[in-house]
């Protein structure tokens, strides 16, 4: 691991690299330099991210134009750190993928949306990334083929269940019915992005609260974080995947059902933060769509989760054999509450536009 830390400009020796968090997809470690400087050091799932350099080619477009404007740049977004021959990554012996970015010192995280108040400094977060990317017109690579385009994931929905890899389809019929009876609705609403009626914009596309950094000495917001998934499309999905983790009364994984369930001072909080900061660049169809967006992307999380659990698990990690079908099921429990509300959910939207 030292040696894979060394390939990159680093400020000195690696002497120590420790894993970091737990997130799904990337493999993540803190480097610790004899100077004492920190780096974090990634392993890019490459199953997920085909393209790794064009990914990081985003990262790089992206952040340099956030510095462009930003008061403190080393701070107010991520530092792309090169690799010895100038490179954004590093491709190793086995053909995995690193990459380097500095470790931003005095900053924290939190896990969960305890309070209203952190829900609404996270809304700021992803609301304060779009709006610093409203200028941004430069292409970027779509480093995940239709990640929330709900026609591609049909597609592949539709596959998986032929394939049936892990002969699990048949147990599922009452969870793959609650899919189709939504099929065409939210086909309805990925038109309107397809036809140009939603337009489409930089979106960070992994809002949840843990990939927002906040300053430990002021409590404020800093920046968002973990900009692999950053691509073009909708601002929506941003605000519904925020809402799907900030306001959701438990874990997207709580086997009691009984817990799930949004929480609307949670939703209200979220939205007001996010609109502080990006509501002035959204049009009249983005204005109009804004708390169906939850709905879109819980959706959307039900057929992914469904559909790796149905493949045998191929793409998220689990931790027991049945992960992704109780995932499943406790987003299915959301989307339900999230319907029960909706009439609220637009009420707040409108209150505060
Ligand atoms: C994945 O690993 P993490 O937490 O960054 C996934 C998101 C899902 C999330 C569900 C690239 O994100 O889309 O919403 O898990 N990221 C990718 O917890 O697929
Ligand atoms: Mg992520």
């Amino acid at each position: 691991m030292k040696r894979i830390a060394e390939k990159f400009r680093l400020d000195g020796g690696a002497v120590s690299v420790k894993p970091l968090g737990e997130g799904f997809i990337n493999d993540t470690f803190v480097v610790v330099t004899d100077k004492g400087t920190r780096y974090i050091l990634q392993r890019k799932n490459h199953n997920v991210f085909p393209d790794v350099p064009a990914m990081m080619k985003n990262i790089e477009a992206v952040t340099s134009h956030i510095k462009s404007k930003a008061k403190d740049p080393d701070r107010e977004t991520l530092t792309v750190v090169l690799a010895l021959d100038g490179k954004l990554y590093h491709k190793d012996e086995q053909g995995g993928f690193w990459a380097v970015c500095t470790f931003i010192e005095g900053t924290k995280t939190f896990d969960k949306a305890e309070t209203p108040e952190l829900a609404r400094q996270g809304g700021i977060g992803i609301g304060r990334f779009q709006a610093l990317l409203s200028d941004f017109h430069t292409p970027l690579a779509e480093t995940i083929k239709g990640f929330h385009n709900i026609r591609w994931r049909f597609t592949q929905w539709d596959e998986a269940l032929k394939r049936n890899a892990a002969g699990r389809a048949d147990g599922l019929k009452e969870e793959i019915d609650f899919v189709e009876s939504r099929r065409a609705e939210m086909l309805d609403f990925w038109k309107k992005v397809e036809d140009g009626i939603i337009p489409t914009r930089v979106t960070h596309n992994d809002t949840k609260l843990s990939n927002i950094l906040f300053d430990s000495k002021t409590g404020n917001v800093l920046c968002a974080i973990d900009l692999d998934t950053v691509m073009s499309s909708t601002a929506l999905n941003d605000v519904g995947d925020a809402i799907r983790s900030y306001a959701n009364r438990t874990a997207e994984d709580d086997p009691d059902f009984s817990k799930v369930g949004l929480d609307l001072d949670m939703y209200r909080a979220y939205m007001e933060g996010y609109l502080s900061e990006m509501g002035p660049n959204l049009c009249a169809s983005e204005k109009e769509y804004l708390a169906f967006a939850p709905l879109y992307i819980t959706y959307e999380q039900v057929l992914r989760f469904l559909m790796d659990y149905i493949d045998g698990d191929t793409y998220y990690k689990i931790k027991y054999p049945d992960h992704n079908l109780v995932r499943t099921r406790s987003q299915i429990a959301l989307l339900k509450s999230m319907e029960e509300n909706y009439d609220r959910m637009k009420e707040t939207v409108a209150s505060l536009l």
